[in-house]
């Protein structure tokens, strides 16, 4: 028989959720308007309302945390609940209602893993640029600094979640409101500035004395060259600088490396733009390269990227018919389907061997990379539902294979302090609406009743046994 592997004793477990996916009541108890309200309306395919109801569920849905030995809860607070403008005058109701869920996460045992932005601008700012905008950055950074005043029961902090898809969603692959596509510069420019508003938020934290500890939430796919063919191999770096190194540079030297930069360059170059920074944001970023105490990583697949020098054009597959997707980049490379690797219907590459190169990646490209939580991970699925009955093998055997590759970089000498199953419960997916989920537990969006999946009582057994089966 083949030995099993195991995690650490005191490996967290957890669940994760964004508010925006999950609490529903987008328009309740003062809640101010984000974008996606008026932008899926339009749309009119499906909105967020009620998603999981996590606004009035959330004592059932810890309680189920209890139950199944999910030590903790990763969430985010939505920035217009608070700040219905973005700014200016607080929403006490909204103030409210999350000491009120982490009332709750107290009793039930369960830690509070905080995200301050989850891809939910408040529209005014939103409307006005969002991190395109520097202005904004100044009211996130107030935003923040209130939140560490305020709630003083969240121990774990994250600044943002996924800073490259915001701004990839948002102007190149325009998937996300604005729908803007192909424009370099701003995508760019997005990065660059959200990477310098979280470095901000984390000096406040450290200036400020506030006990716990704060990170950042990336987006880390790895790629691969689909050849070993020279441009292939460059095609491949371009695409890494862009949606990794930039991102780990920022994070952790506090500003771009030449090799990263380089290439960055060369993207921009081949999009006829350019973008310059300003000096002194990097003397923010380089103060927080040396106080972020942990790295929040999100990895869900990995590419296999070709030379392209094409115009731009994108395919995206957002109702779970196969094969619908393409992505190919003037300037970077075209992210190729390998037919040997098995997918989801949503053509997403299921290869746990990337977290594993990933993780080990980042202990040898950044030493002082602190510790590292994989705060996403798992497995989009159209489930069964057999009379409450839900056997979701596939999802069993992504986490499998992926938990196998962390127990193996952790051998390795990589950090790694714990995983939040992507998600929870099932939640709505932003730029797929309902049909593809996640969830630990099954959520009947009609009743709201939850019911848990095969895949929960696999998740309890490893967290209470801490071995992989
Ligand atoms: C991440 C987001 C989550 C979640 C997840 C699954 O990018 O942080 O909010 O949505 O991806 O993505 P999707 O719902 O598109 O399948």
């Amino acid at each position: 028989m083949k030995e099993m592997r195991t995690l650490p004793k005191d490996f967290i477990m957890g669940g994760a959720t964004a508010a925006y996916q999950a609490e529903g009541a987008t328009k309740l108890d003062g809640k101010g308007l984000v974008a996606w309200d008026t932008w899926l309306e339009e749309k009119g395919r499906y909105t967020a309302e009620p998603a999981s109801d996590f606004y009035h569920q959330y004592p059932v849905d810890l309680k189920l945390c209890r139950k199944f030995k999910i030590d903790s809860l990763r969430m985010s607070i939505a920035w217009s609940r608070i700040f219905p403008n973005g700014y200016g005058e607080v929403n006490q109701a909204g103030v409210d209602y999350y000491h009120r869920v982490f009332a709750e996460c107290k009793k039930q045992g369960v830690i509070p893993f905080v995200t301050i932005h989850h891809f939910d601008t408040p529209k005014t700012l939103f409307d006005n640029g969002d991190f395109l905008n520097r202005e904004n950055v100044e009211h996130f950074v107030n935003y923040a600094k209130f939140c560490f005043e305020e709630f003083k029961e969240v121990h774990y902090w994250s600044t943002f979640n996924e800073i490259y898809p915001v701004a990839t969603n948002q102007y190149l692959t325009g998937i996300f409101p604005p729908e803007i596509k192909f424009d370099l510069k701003k995508v760019v420019t997005c990065l660059h500035n959200m990477m310098w508003a979280h470095a901000r938020a984390v000096n406040i934290f450290k200036e400020g004395n506030y006990s716990g500890e704060i990170g950042v939430v990336h987006s880390l796919e790895p790629k691969y060259p689909y050849s070993q063919a020279k441009e292939d191999i460059h095609a491949a770096a371009k695409d890494d600088a862009l949606s990794i190194a930039f991102l780990l540079d920022a994070t952790y030297k506090g500003r771009y490396s030449d090799k990263t930069m380089a290439l960055v360059n060369e993207i921009l170059a081949a999009n006829d733009t350019q973008v310059e920074f300003a000096e002194s944001d990097f003397i923010a970023m380089e103060k927080a390269a040396t106080q972020t105490d942990f790295l929040g990583i999100n990895n869900y697949q990995s590419h296999w990227v070709q030379h392209y020098d094409k115009e731009s054009a994108i395919g995206f597959n957002g109702t779970g018919e196969k094969g619908t997707s393409f992505y190919r980049i003037k300037g970077i490379g075209e992210r190729i389907q390998r037919d040997d690797i098995p997918k989801n219907d949503w053509d997403w590459a299921i290869y746990p061997e990337g977290l594993y190169d990933l993780l080990v990646r980042i202990k040898a490209d950044y030493p002082n990379y602190g510790k590292i939580y994989i705060t996403e991970n798992g497995l989009g699925f159209k489930d069964n539902f057999n009379d409450g009955v839900i056997m979701d093998e596939p999802r069993i055997e992504y986490l499998r294979g992926n938990f196998n590759s962390i127990s193996k970089a952790i051998d390795a000498g990589v950090d790694v302090k714990g995983y939040f199953i992507w998600s929870l419960m099932d939640v709505f997916s932003w730029a797929n609406g309902y049909n593809k989920r996640y969830g630990l537990f099954y959520v009947d969006f009609e009743t709201q009743k939850r019911y848990p999946k095969e895949s929960a009582y696999w998740y309890k057994f490893v967290s209470e046994n801490k071995v992989i089966i």
